[in-house]
């Protein structure tokens, strides 16, 4: 944060910026330390919830990225990729008491960052401590197997980590997704080199500090900033990056695929969905009616997981709209460390472009139930109310785009098997849902459904053991639970010789 804009902030948010311990120009963390001020480029932090600069960081150059990239190939080969993976399990849990320890700090910070209410960065920050513990206690747990051979020799595989990682995160949720990727990795020997989205670097960076300080050795977890066209093309192609990890939209996935495939590194890849859930004629709609109101509420809508496509039996489809825009009208919007129930839109093109899309789904002839339009009472902050369409039809951009705002759209349906059809009509395929009061449909339908995941008669965030990840172009690979340590460690075949007794003489 620069000496002026400090004078000209809110008092609450200068205190909070003194207390994070971040230096006044947020510099990148290489080799366990800030870096020292360079002669980058520097660019602002804003809050979105009141468009006031923040802070400031500076872009790391490539030479900074190259630095940080060596920092962590000499601590994966001289230290973390071979010791006991008990002590490694150890280090992730004092790394998980030091996110406990700063807890409330990295939520508000997360909440100023993003625009999230406080409450739901505190959250994020819990996930954050568990997806630690979690792969923690997975560290000393990492096998391969043994495979039957004929006589005289012996198979058993190794899975062994790549070595440095790189992982880019975007700005919805900085923390949770940088730990959901950087958990795992750290859990099964590679170490990492995080850029975050530019847009809000401030956690990120802190994280790393916060690592080190809690026993992390140093070099094991990097942190470098930027845009993505610099910074994050500069870390993707490095040639000692041997894995990468990318969450963000379906185009630029598309291009970080691309960087992969040229230099036959792999990757995973988590790019947003347009996840569709089907309410039955016989479903408990009042549930089924707050799991579509979530889907704005959590962030804002801006995020990957939501449903934002309620396909509703035509027999309670007016009911149910009644049920979700009642929700929606209750709902309070306001700055995210005044914790309402929603915040702010990241910036001011993400609020334009999802006024747009409403915009246009008005003229393709859905009706706006209620929202579809700023507060009245705000001037500043890229604000939006809870908004929910009805009379959507599948070929409307609004319910083909990822929409990324607080917009629910309600689609009716006759047939369950018209319900299917529509559900999967979609380039995405991360998360579908079902509310039903007949188990045999819902498993009918679970299985029918294109999606990575698939929530019944609930939608809402799974825990950190449920894998995630998408079909179709919602990506590739998975996170969390055990299956997330497949993809950030390489198998090894040993093949090995051995005495064969003549025939007769076995014991
Ligand atoms: O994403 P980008 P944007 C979707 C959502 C949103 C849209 C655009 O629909 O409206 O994407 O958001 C880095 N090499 N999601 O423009 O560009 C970039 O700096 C390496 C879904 O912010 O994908 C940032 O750190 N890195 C999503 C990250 O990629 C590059 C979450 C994401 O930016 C790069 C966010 C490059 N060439 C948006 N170009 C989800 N899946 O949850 C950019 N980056």
């Amino acid at each position: 944060m620069t000496a002026e804009s400090a004078n000209s902030l809110d008092p609450n948010t200068s205190a909070l910026l003194d207390a994070s311990g971040l230096p006044q120009v947020l510099t990148s963390v290489v080799g366990g330390e800030w870096s020292p001020r360079g002669d980058g480029p520097l660019h602002e932090v804003a809050d979105p919830g009141t468009e006031e600069v923040v802070g400031q960081f500076e872009e790391s150059s490539s030479g900074l990225v190259d630095e940080a990239v060596r920092n962590a190939h000499v601590a994966w080969t001289t230290r973390w990729g071979w010791i006991d993976p008990a002590a490694r399990g150890r280090i992730l849990h004092a790394v998980a008491a030091g996110f406990r320890e700063k807890a409330d700090v990295l939520a508000r910070l997360e909440s100023l960052d993003t625009g999230k209410p406080l409450s739901q960065a505190r959250g994020d920050v819990a996930v954050t401590v568990r997806y630690l513990e979690y792969y923690a206690g997975l560290a000393d747990k990492i096998a391969g197997e043994t495979i039957a051979q004929p006589a005289g020799s012996f198979a058993y595989t190794l899975r062994e980590p790549y070595g440095v990682v790189a992982h880019i995160t975007p700005w919805n949720a900085p923390l949770s997704q940088m730990m959901r990727g950087v958990a795992p990795c750290l859990a099964a020997g590679n170490t990492v080199v995080v850029k975050p989205s530019e847009l809000t670097p401030l956690t990120t960076a802190l994280a790393a500090r916060i690592m080190v300080e809690a026993g992390l050795p140093a070099g094991v977890c990097n942190v470098v900033l930027g845009g993505g066209a610099g910074t994050g093309q500069a870390l993707v192609s490095h040639d000692l990056v041997r894995h990468i990890t990318f969450t963000g939209s379906v185009a630029t996935g598309r291009a970080v695929g691309h960087v992969a495939a040229d230099r036959i590194v792999g990757c995973n890849l988590e790019l947003g969905g347009k996840s569709p859930t089907i309410v039955m004629g016989d479903a408990d709609l009042s549930a089924a009616a707050a799991a579509g109101a979530l889907a704005v509420i959590r962030n804002s809508g801006q995020s990957c997981f939501a449903t934002t496509r309620l396909l509703v039996h035509r027999s309670v489809h007016d009911r149910f709209v009644e049920l979700v825009a009642a929700r929606m009208q209750g709902l309070s919007v306001g700055h995210g460390l005044e914790d309402p129930d929603l915040g702010p839109l990241i910036s001011d093109s993400q609020h334009a472009r999802v006024l747009s899309l409403v915009a246009g789904a008005r003229e393709d002839g859905a009706a706006v139930v209620t929202g579809g339009n700023r507060p009245d009472d705000v001037q500043r902050g890229h604000f939006l109310m809870p908004t929910l369409l009805s009379g959507v039809t599948n070929d409307m951009p609004i319910a083909r785009q990822e929409v990324f705002g607080p917009v629910q759209s309600v689609l009716a349906f006759d047939e369950l098997e018209e319900a299917i059809d529509i559900a999967n009509d979609t380039e995405f395929g991360l998360s579908a849902g079902i509310f039903t009061g007949d188990v045999g449909i819902a498993h009918y339908v679970a299985g029918r459904l294109q999606a990575g995941q698939v929530q019944v008669n609930r939608y809402a965030g799974a825990g950190v053991e449920v894998p995630f990840g998408g079909y179709k172009s919602s990506g590739l690979g998975r996170e969390k639970g055990t299956e997330a340590i497949h993809h950030y460690t390489q198998l090894k075949s040993v093949i090995v010789a051995t005495a064969v007794r003549p025939t007769g003489q076995e014991q």
